[in-house]
């Protein structure tokens, strides 16, 4: 067996593990951020169970700490009381962004962990099988319940040879998207294997499970050696550790080869993290902006690369450099070291440990910007400034770009430094508040931005409306969706948020939505990419929108339009996409669903399209109930009669 296969046979309760089956199994961990956290506690209380049910569950706050106004921070305190009632752990904000800080503190090879992120797959690095979900599908897995999933095919990526200098683990996983591109992972798994694997420290290994996520992966996930026993020995964790690897003659659905020595530079151009090509083939780019940070690149390694290679020079005067450091452990190393002296010498602005700038929390780039990041999206309008582009790289193609004003092969700043990581990092885990011992007198405290969710009907037996958009391929859920200053502190808050859904396409979409009381989404292929957001789902949900009809969904929005009672259905003939325009009419019986069936009658152009989907058959009773939350409801009901 592959490792992947090992670990889901460890934990299934349902189904065959043949590609393609629908599959359950059971979570042991699971983490939320603030921004999905609000919504996902809210239906965990909704469910009605006491306590959480699994081994670990860790509730971080990283996204939503600007606190522009009391909102953040009343989201913050409430999320601190939930945790602290139902047995979670709190990281408060300012320890850091989930992923780093579930990697150092919690992360253990062979467990399974199910986030409201969809950069969970992060703990792959440590050989855990870490997948991101909407807040429901996380929340249910805090009361207990199996998590449903196609069981993936399984793809090789045979590693051989090392890196050079100045080139970085972000190099190889921008290969893999070069190679893919960013729907080429969708209900996969990469698995790293190799004689490569062993020359690639634990947060390397995580900056390429972290950015596998772009290519629509179900996960990534990197074997359990020496490797991570010192990694986590080192975080004082070493008895947690366990090996793991596949068995030798493990078999495997496909097989990708990626020689580490031969990897070069490399960059994802604007807007998409699958438009990779090499460094060099954009060098002499003019730069307004570089940030270090996000859970790709914020590491203790990272930050180190990037102190040192800063050390003794300046950034450059027309460039304005930041970073958003991944936990406190790795700044108290480097201030411990000394390395933030280099930092700070050389002029970058440093911030917070938190998401900050990956989600649009602030630094957003000048008028038509050139920004330069070590994050992993660069997705349109997602940095605050719609004309700005966005650049995705390493962290030593960044402190280039930050040295000469321009986009230029790391290799040009001379010598790579050298630098080593600790035997013991520092350990203080004081932000990271254990559950109440007396949960019965914890308080559960809520703002007035932090609204229940709206109840959802029953699916009707006759859909009809109008096509309220239509959109291409490859459609985010930042477009449905937008993150940002203004957006995010409207996450526990679905009438307010739901004004923003479209915004960055069509800012008449509210409007018009309102206007004709709901209708249809038309779109592409890869429609819902990105994030784990089920307000992408939720708020289309209230606005009124009945089904989305598309050439392919992504495996994370597929299951939240379910979750929440919007029929996903897709065109039996792609061709048949241009057979519906904006402002048709659209009219369809849901009878066939069980049959995989669905005809759709164009009322303005006269012609009946056939459509099909890709639910189970208990996906269809989840939808026919009107969402998940009704139907566990239904389900914890009849438990307890
Ligand atoms: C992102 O990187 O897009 C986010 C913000 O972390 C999201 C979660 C969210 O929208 O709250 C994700 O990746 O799932
Ligand atoms: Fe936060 Fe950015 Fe990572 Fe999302 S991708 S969890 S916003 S750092």
């Amino acid at each position: 067996m592959n490792l992947t296969q090992k670990i889901l046979r460890a934990h299934l309760v349902e189904g065959k593990l043949e590609p393609g089956e629908e599959i359950a199994i059971k979570i042991d961990q699971t983490l939320t951020q603030d921004a999905t956290g609000t919504m996902a506690y809210l239906e965990l209380e909704a469910m009605g169970v006491p306590r959480v049910q699994t081994e670990l569950s860790v509730s971080y706050v990283d996204h939503n700490t600007l606190q522009t106004d009391f909102r953040n921070a009343d989201d913050h305190r409430y999320l601190q009381s939930v945790a602290a009632k139902y047995g979670i752990y709190f990281s408060k904000p300012g320890n850091g962004i989930c992923h780093q800080l579930h990697l150092e503190r919690f992360a253990v090879p062979g467990k399974t962990l199910l986030g409201s992120d969809s950069h969970t797959p992060t703990a792959g690095g440590i050989g855990s099988l870490a997948i991101g979900a909407g807040g429901l599908d996380v929340a249910a897995a805090m009361a207990g319940e199996p998590f449903y999933l196609k069981m993936p095919k399984v793809v090789k990526v045979y590693l051989t040879g090392k890196l050079r200098p100045f080139v970085s683990a972000k190099d190889v996983i921008l290969e893999l998207l070069r190679r893919v591109g960013v729907k080429g992972g969708v209900n996969k798994v990469f698995e790293y294997v190799g004689p490569g694997v062993k020359t690639l420290s634990v947060p390397e290994r995580a900056t390429i499970t972290n950015m596998g996520t772009e290519t629509g992966a179900t996960t990534s996930i990197f074997p359990s050696d020496e490797v991570t026993k010192a990694f986590m020995e080192a975080q004082g964790r070493g008895e947690q550790w366990v090996p793991l690897e596949p068995d030798p003659d493990a078999e495997y659905d496909e097989v990708i080869e990626i020689d580490l020595s031969e990897v070069e530079p490399m960059v994802a151009l604007p807007h998409s993290p699958g438009n990779v090509v090499p460094v060099k083939e954009v060098e002499g780019l003019k730069v307004d902006q570089v940030i270090v940070g996000s859970c790709t690149n914020s590491s203790l390694r990272d930050l180190k690369i990037v102190a040192n290679l800063l050390k003794g020079r300046k950034v450059h005067p027309e460039v304005s450099m930041a970073l958003s450091p991944g936990s406190r452990q790795v700044v108290l190393h480097l201030v411990e070291t000394g390395e933030m002296k280099y930092i700070i010498q050389a002029g970058v602005r440093v911030l917070e440990n938190a998401c900050g700038p990956c989600i649009g929390m602030g630094q957003a780039p000048p008028t038509n910007g050139i920004s330069v990041r070590t994050f992993n999206r660069n997705f349109l309008g997602r940095s605050g400034t719609k004309s700005a582009k966005v650049y995705l790289v390493s962290p030593e193609t960044a402190v280039a770009a930050a040295v000469f004003g321009e986009l230029r092969d790391p290799r040009e700043l001379g010598d790579y430094p050298e630098f080593e990581l600790p035997n013991k990092f520092i350990i203080d885990d004081s932000m990271i508040l254990p559950p109440a011992e007396n949960p019965d007198e914890v308080e559960i405290i809520r703002g007035p931005n932090i609204q229940p969710l709206p109840d959802f009907p029953p699916l009707p037996e006759k859909l009809e409306g109008e096509v309220l958009i239509k959109v291409g391929d490859n459609i985010t859920t930042d477009h449905i969706l937008p993150g940002g200053t203004k957006v995010l502190p409207l996450r526990s808050n679905i009438p307010e948020i739901s004004k923003y859904t479209f915004s960055v396409i069509d800012p008449k979409f509210y409007k018009k939505a309102q206007e004709k009381g709901g209708g249809f989404i038309i779109g592409g292929d890869n429609y819902g990419q990105g994030s784990s957001r089920e307000h992408a789902a939720i708020a289309p949900k209230y606005l009124g929108i009945k089904a989305v009809i598309v050439k392919s969904f992504a495996r994370i929005h597929h299951a939240n339009l379910i979750n929440f009672g919007i029929l996903p259905l897709l065109f039996a003939n792609p061709e048949d996409y241009d057979k519906i325009d904006e402002g048709d009419v659209l009219e369809l019986s849901t009878e066939g669903l069980e049959e995989g069936k669905v005809i759709l009658h164009n009322k303005t152009k006269g012609v009946d399209i056939e459509l099909t989907h890709q639910m189970s058959p208990r996906e269809i009773e989840i939808i026919r109930k009107g969402g998940k939350l009704a139907y566990i409801r239904e389900k914890f009901t009849k438990k307890g009669d």
